[in-house]
């Protein structure tokens, strides 16, 4: 008899109602254990999600547009062989809803309406959306979590997809629902104000973060007038990211400190450590997290966010470093945590881990949050310095850029040493130029004589 079981969604995060945005399988397809089934879609990510156990899917139990939780059913697969793993199920007998189908557009406008307050945290049970939601539109571009990690404001997601559709950069609204719950009615209320206070459309139509930024609208150019070209649209991340950046840029005042270290001992223990260890790949990068997080203890002012209401600091007692992560879809910032009680060597396997997964399109919520600060580290590509855009609301980002030999004089001559560019964005509403000046000579002072690493 068939060996009938079912693939179910896994922990994602504590996420809730998270939107499928591809359905990557079909009936009478042969999956292999870990290929992945569907893609989901949260605020913060998209996640993959890989089949528990290889077989041949019977009858798949949702669609694009279906919003799921933990333990959704996604599909019922025949199992092949005895590689059934432990969080396949036996097949229901009884037909069960597998995810709550988005609810029909409504004709007119919808009536906005208090959401009900989160009992007790968010259920994980699907098909548990807040009924009267209007449906998910066609995929907006995002709020911008993806690589920004932080706490996001409490909104359903259709609520979130009713602010984009809006333009509206859901972290600039208050929210007036239970415990401070954002619902239809802050939107709109936040859209009224924006306008009544000048604020003009910018690019998209959206409008701008901030209210009052009085920017012109965006050039439309006709550019086939000039000569051939071609349309290529931005990734999804690239969408998330561009938001990001562009409200980070606008509303952080950055400064950049720039900083050489002397890393010509380092690089010498480095290459002695990659000789020990062939099978691991130790870059540079995981003396600069080291480094970091040293100077993060001695200047706990930049291991800090500021509030939403920018009135008060909140200062870390954790070290998770994120690290922006190139990959052909653009750009990612996955966190390393607890980065102070990790060694070179762990710290060399997470961050090849995380790089892969990255690449591969498998981080997940939980792997983009909870940062303290960011390193983006251009160094094995090239450059000089750059200006690095801090990751609010983190206060400031370490840009590194390709070590060089140079000569540098000793006192009786120039020598030949390996001179590693720091350029230091930071976010001068916490910080002041002399303490970052501080910070980026502390941090080439620790990378000048790694034994201080130990200390
Ligand atoms: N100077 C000289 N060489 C360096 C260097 C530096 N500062 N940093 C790294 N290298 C070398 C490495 O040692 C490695 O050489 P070997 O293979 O000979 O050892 C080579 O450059 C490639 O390193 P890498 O880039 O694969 O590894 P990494 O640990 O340095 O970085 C990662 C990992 C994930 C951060 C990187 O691959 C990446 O994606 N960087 C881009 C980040 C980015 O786009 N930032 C811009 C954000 S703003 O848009």
């Amino acid at each position: 008899m068939a060996d009938l079981k079912e693939a179910r969604v896994p922990d994602i995060g504590g996420h809730a109602d998270v939107p499928v945005i591809e359905v990557l399988i079909k009936p009478g397809d042969t999956v292999e254990k870990d290929q992945s089934l569907i893609t989901l879609e949260s605020d913060k990510a998209t996640m993959e999600v890989p089949a528990p156990f290889a077989g041949v899917v019977k009858e798949i139990k949702l669609k694009v547009g279906d919003e799921v939780s933990e333990g959704a059913l996604i599909a019922v697969i025949e199992a092949a062989g005895a590689d059934t793993a432990s969080s396949a199920a036996p097949a229901p007998k009884v037909e069960e809803p597998a995810a709550k189908a988005p609810a029909p557009a409504p004709a007119a406008a919808p009536q906005p309406k208090e959401e009900p307050a989160p009992q007790g945290g968010r259920s994980v049970l699907p098909g548990n959306a807040p009924e009267g939601d209007v449906a998910p539109q066609a995929r907006p571009p995002f709020d911008a979590k993806l690589v920004m990690p932080g706490d996001a404001p409490y909104a359903t997601p259709a609520v979130r997809a009713f602010a984009r559709e809006l333009g509206v950069d859901i972290h600039q609204v208050k929210g007036s629902g239970r415990g401070g719950r954002i619902v239809r009615e802050d939107i709109t209320a936040y859209v009224k104000h924006a306008l009544a206070s000048g604020a003009r459309p910018v690019q998209g139509g959206s409008v701008a973060a901030g209210g009052g930024l009085n920017l012109l609208p965006w050039p439309k150019v006709d550019f086939a007038k000039f000569g051939a070209i071609e349309e290529k649209p931005l990734s999804r991340i690239q969408k998330i990211s561009g938001a990001n950046l562009a409200r980070n840029w606008a509303m952080i005042p950055h400064v950049t400190q720039h900083e050489d270290a002397d890393i010509t001992e380092l690089e010498a223990f480095r290459k002695k450590l990659g000789d020990e260890n062939k099978d691991l790949k130790i870059t540079p990068l995981v003396f600069q997290i080291k480094a970091v997080v040293a100077a993060l203890k001695k200047f706990p002012q930049f291991n800090a966010s500021l509030d939403e209401s920018g009135e008060k600091l909140v200062l870390k007692k954790y070290f998770h470093i994120g690290i922006a992560v190139d990959t052909p879809d653009g750009l990612v910032v996955p966190v390393i945590r607890d980065c102070d009680k990790k060694g070179l060597l762990d710290l060399a396997v997470e961050l090849g881990e995380i790089s892969r997964k990255a690449r591969d399109k498998k981080l997940g919520p939980n792997d983009m949050s909870g940062g303290c600060f960011s390193i983006s580290s251009l160094g094995g590509i090239g450059g000089t310095a750059f200006t690095p855009i801090v990751n609010a609301p983190e206060v400031a980002i370490l840009g590194v850029s390709k070590a060089q030999t140079k000569p540098v004089w000793n006192g009786k001559e120039f020598a030949p040493r390996l001179i590693l560019p720091l350029s230091l964005s930071y976010d001068h509403r916490v910080i002041d130029g002399a303490l970052a000046a501080r910070f980026a000579s502390f941090l080439a002072t620790q990378l000048g004589d790694i034994r201080r690493l130990l200390l």
